[in-house]
């Protein structure tokens, strides 16, 4: 999508009549768009959600959407044709490439996770030409922006807040930061040139930590084997964890991270002092993990063989992060410990979605 082509998109005469208001998902079918397709849906019946994803999305997630569509965010045909058909005012893009597998492919990590957030930004700004409203785009960010020189420099680190250790050790934690930047640079300094209020967009980004649902499984991050561990306890099987038991790393459930999101949306803009916030709700070690799981599944059998490519990521993320600043500026609270996590939502979870008892 080229800027003269969103300069067209801006000038042409369509009626916004002819365009039906929607929110656009991107990686709808994947472990978050699921949560917040559902969350979004519950909330409003008669939203118009647009959904779209690599890889064809579940039927589930097809009946709350307006529309699904199996496509790649680097296709700015695509996207564009999307933007002449709707009047998007949100845009939740989750779509990305996750640590491990971005590492294994970094060029493409860098298409997907920066190129295709920039082709978002771009249709959001080019909303903004058309309408004169200033379109909110939400971006998934990660405790991956941060960079830890070693284990014993994260072990000095502690608990981090949101402008320390910005170097980033993996492609991934390249390209969300990258991204990040380019948000707030089209949030607070876009059209500077030309206008005394610059900004295009209203941007906003949450980095999450580890996320764990009872109900999916994710594939390609590094925090996956928090979940994966989980996963195998309730289905019995023995699990070989690839990081040592003396990792440590912030994580949440799925629940609250989708709650985090859209209690990030619903924020009076006024009331936002960054373009990022660290959300977090427990900060267990990897033996810590386990021992929580084996008290409730008590046949659970994890041995820790860790893979040395991913335990370095894992030793360059911070124990833990300070989310100060999301309580203060729009009201986040965690409501989870890692036990109330395990005995409110996510063992029900398990059984329910495993058919056990
Ligand atoms: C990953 O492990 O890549 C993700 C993340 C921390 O963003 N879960």
């Amino acid at each position: 999508m080229s800027s003269a082509h969103l300069s067209n998109l801006s000038s042409n005469d369509q009626d916004l009549a002819d365009r039906r208001t929607a929110i656009l998902v991107t990686g709808a079918g994947g472990e978050m768009g699921h949560g917040l397709i559902h969350a979004l849906a519950d909330r409003d019946p008669e939203c118009a959600i647009v959904g779209l994803d690599l890889r064809p999305t579940e039927d589930s997630i097809g009946a709350l959407c307006t529309e699904t569509l199996t496509g790649d965010i680097r296709d700015t045909e695509m996207l564009e044709d999307l933007a002449s058909r709707y009047h998007f005012g949100h845009v939740f893009h989750l779509a990305a490439m996750l640590s491990s597998n971005a590492e294994r492919a970094p060029l493409l990590a860098y298409e997907v996770n920066v190129g295709g957030t920039m082709n978002l930004l771009r249709l959001a700004i080019a909303e903004r030409d058309r309408t004169g409203q200033l379109p909110v785009v939400v971006l998934p960010s990660t405790i991956a922006v941060y960079g830890l020189s070693s284990l014993a420099a994260k072990t000095v680190a502690g608990t981090i807040t949101e402008d320390e250790f910005l170097e980033p050790r993996t492609m991934y934690g390249c390209n969300k930061l990258a991204a990040e930047h380019l948000g707030r640079y089209f949030n607070d300094h876009h059209g500077q040139f030309e206008s005394e209020t610059p900004g295009s967009l209203d941007f906003r980004s949450i980095r999450f930590p580890g996320i764990i649902s009872a109900e999916t499984l994710p594939s390609g991050g590094t925090t996956d084997y928090g979940p994966e561990m989980l996963h195998a306890a309730a289905r019995g099987e023995a699990y070989t964890c690839f990081v040592r038991a003396d990792s440590q790393l912030p994580f949440m459930t799925m629940p609250e991270a989708v709650r985090a999101i859209l209690e990030l949306t619903d924020a009076p803009r006024s009331s936002l002092s960054r373009a990022s916030y660290n959300v977090r709700s427990f900060a267990p070690t990897a033996a810590e993990l386990a021992d929580s799981i084996r008290t409730r599944f008590t046949d659970l059998d994890v041995t820790f063989e860790p893979t040395p490519g991913r335990q370095l990521i894992v030793d360059g993320w911070p124990a833990d992060v300070d989310d100060a600043a999301a309580r203060c500026d729009w009201g986040w609270a965690p409501t989870h410990t890692l036990d109330s996590a395990l005995d409110e939502y996510l063992i029900p979870g398990l059984k329910a979605h495993y058919g056990l008892e």
